[in-house]
């Protein structure tokens, strides 16, 4: 034991004598023992942090995020709040099958649990999610992370989901002209579905101390403040995954007061761009009680600090070595095109749909020497169709493209070939490979992580991005073709100018674009968030001294 004691502090990492005798020195040794187990496995992850750190800029991965989360955090697992779930379960015939949602949030959140573990809790709206269970370890064939599902009746559904989140704050953040239904009875059970979640929340890390919760989106702007009412020792953060107005565009929302009340219930509130941090902080400094600190982008509410950061999600660039096999370009078009356009989305109105196939009209009538050698393939994903404005939208998509085909469209040549069905994301990255370029034509949206997608699935530069002024995106993707889709001509112009691009320019841009989603990945967003949130005490509130954090 003396000998080993010796080395110990020269700093090797020896093993400790396997049986301490039982004699006088017994639980001594025991004792020892443990100690110098603790101390090596902290020395190996503090030298892992080291090298992490060394490395500096380079690129976060599955692995490493899951090093840094265990170094901050310890073995706690994180707790994850989103209404999508990541895995819904659908009858097919007589079996069940396990459908992954077309949401942007999904996509996101779900290679952080399964690098990091712990509990995504989360409304279970599979036909066949009551039958394969309420906790269930995912993903099925080797579980990282739970999810637990939370079931909604249908009239809380309607009221939180489709009413409010859906009908009132989606098109209140996003200006797209489209005008928001404030009901108060869906805003009564948006506040009692929030509770619900929040009461789930709670139970789950009942057990935990000093629990990291992700709190996501809009559809719960009140379970940050339900969640550290009753558990202030709890790390919240809420991301927005959409855009925040100005001030004035938000004013219009009766219940604005109790919603920023909510949010700022979280110690950390992130959004995709600094422009919507400024345009948070602004409505609440216009809005409600508190000091907003600009120098620090926080709100201060009597003990309470939130504080208001951009974090620009990203999707998780697999290196090319672990990317599942792809199937060989999509052979389904009727004849072989020498230029192909794709354009991937769930139908929404915020997406600019309508615009996208006007601009492609435009652009076979202004240079038809293309017609027959340019095929634009959509795939459309139905969304929120119990929403009549949703329903409109779709007949509206449908008869556009059936006009446009009719009119442009020659005896086998289909201009716009329109696929309307959920895809796999397999599926998905088979026609971003194939196409030579790819439209988002968002008229406003928070990120949007088809740009990326796009990008992260090529594993060659000879591509070309058009991409919506409007997005989140355009602030970091500078080479992309930028446009403003309301503008027809103007895209119809990028289009023209994707298909004629020298292909040095191409390269160039699309090599600059693959290097920055390659380093601002998703697992870099979820380690930063985690960072900013392991700088805040814990315990914050009144009476409640403040402890360090683990760092
Ligand atoms: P969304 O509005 O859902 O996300 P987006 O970021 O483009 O938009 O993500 C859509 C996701 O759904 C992508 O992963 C895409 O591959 C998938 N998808 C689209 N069509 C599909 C189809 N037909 N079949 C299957 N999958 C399909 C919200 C915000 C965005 C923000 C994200 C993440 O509106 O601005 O980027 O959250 O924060």
């Amino acid at each position: 034991m003396a000998e080993w004691t010796k080395q110990l502090k020269t700093g090797q990492p020896v093993a400790p004598p396997s049986d301490a005798d039982a004699s006088l020195f017994g639980p001594l040794a025991g004792e020892v023992t443990g100690l110098a187990r603790t101390l090596t496995r902290v020395r190996a992850a503090a030298e892992r942090e080291a090298r992490l750190r060394l490395r500096g800029e380079s690129v976060w991965t599955e692995e490493r995020l899951k090093q840094f989360v265990q170094m901050r955090f310890g073995a706690s697992p994180i707790f994850v709040l989103s209404n999508r779930e990541p895995v819904s379960h659908v009858r097919d015939g007589a079996a069940i099958r396990e459908l992954q949602p077309a949401s942007g949030l999904v996509t996101a959140m779900a290679p952080i649990m399964f690098a990091c573990g712990g509990v995504w809790v989360a409304h279970g709206s599979g036909d066949a999610d009551r039958i394969v269970g309420e906790r269930i370890g995912l993903p099925a064939d080797d579980p990282a992370y739970t999810l637990r599902r939370v079931w909604l009746e249908p009239d809380e559904e309607a009221g939180y989901y489709y009413g409010f989140a859906n009908e009132g704050l989606w098109p209140l953040c996003h200006i797209v002209h489209e005008r928001p239904q404030f009901r108060a009875a869906d805003w009564a059970h948006y506040r009692a579905v929030n509770e619900k979640f929040a009461a789930t929340v709670l139970e789950e890390m009942e057990r935990v101390e000093s629990p990291v919760v992700l709190v996501q989106d809009y559809h719960f702007a009140l379970a940050s403040r339900y969640i550290k009412r009753e558990r202030p020792d709890a790390r919240v953060a809420l991301f927005w995954h959409i855009p925040w107005p100005n001030f004035e565009a938000f004013g219009i929302c009766p219940w604005q007061e109790e919603i920023l009340l909510g949010m700022l219930g979280a110690d950390l509130i992130g959004f995709h761009t600094q422009f919507h941090c400024n345009n948070f902080l602004e409505t609440v400094e216009r809005t409600i009680e508190g000091r907003v600190e600009w120098d620090d982008f926080a709100v201060v509410r009597g003990h309470h600090t939130t504080h208001v950061l951009p974090f620009p999600i990203s999707v998780a660039a697999e290196p090319e070595e672990r990317a599942p096999a792809v199937d060989d370009p999509p052979a389904m078009l009727e004849t072989p095109v020498e230029f192909l356009g794709i354009g991937v989305e769930r139908i929404d109105y915020t997406k600019g749909l309508p615009e996208r196939f006007r601009a492609l009209r435009r652009f076979f009538e202004r240079w038809p020497e293309y017609r027959r050698r340019v095929v634009f393939v959509q795939l459309a994903s139905p969304s929120r169709s119990r929403i009549p404005r949703y329903q409109q939208l779709q007949e509206e998509i449908h008869e556009i493209v059936r006009r446009i085909n009719d009119e442009i469209g020659e005896w086998g040549w289909q201009p716009i070939v329109y696929h309307e069905r959920h895809h796999e994301h397999r599926e998905i990255r088979a026609w971003y490979r194939a196409a030579q370029f790819c439209v988002v034509s968002s008229l406003h949206d928070g990120m949007n992580l088809v740009a990326k997608e796009f990008i992260a699935a090529r594993d060659d530069d000879d591509a070309v991005l058009i991409l919506s002024r409007f997005t989140g995106a355009s602030r970091e993707l500078r080479d992309a073709l930028l446009v403003n889709p309301y503008d027809i001509e103007g895209t119809a112009e990028a289009i023209h100018r994707a298909i004629e691009m020298a292909p040095a320019e191409r390269r160039d841009r699309m090599s600059h674009m693959r290097a920055h989603v390659r380093e601002q990945n998703i697992f870099r967003w979820a380690g930063m968030l985690m960072s900013e949130l392991t700088r805040i005490p814990r315990g914050d509130r009144p009476g409640v001294t403040a402890a360090p954090g683990p760092s």
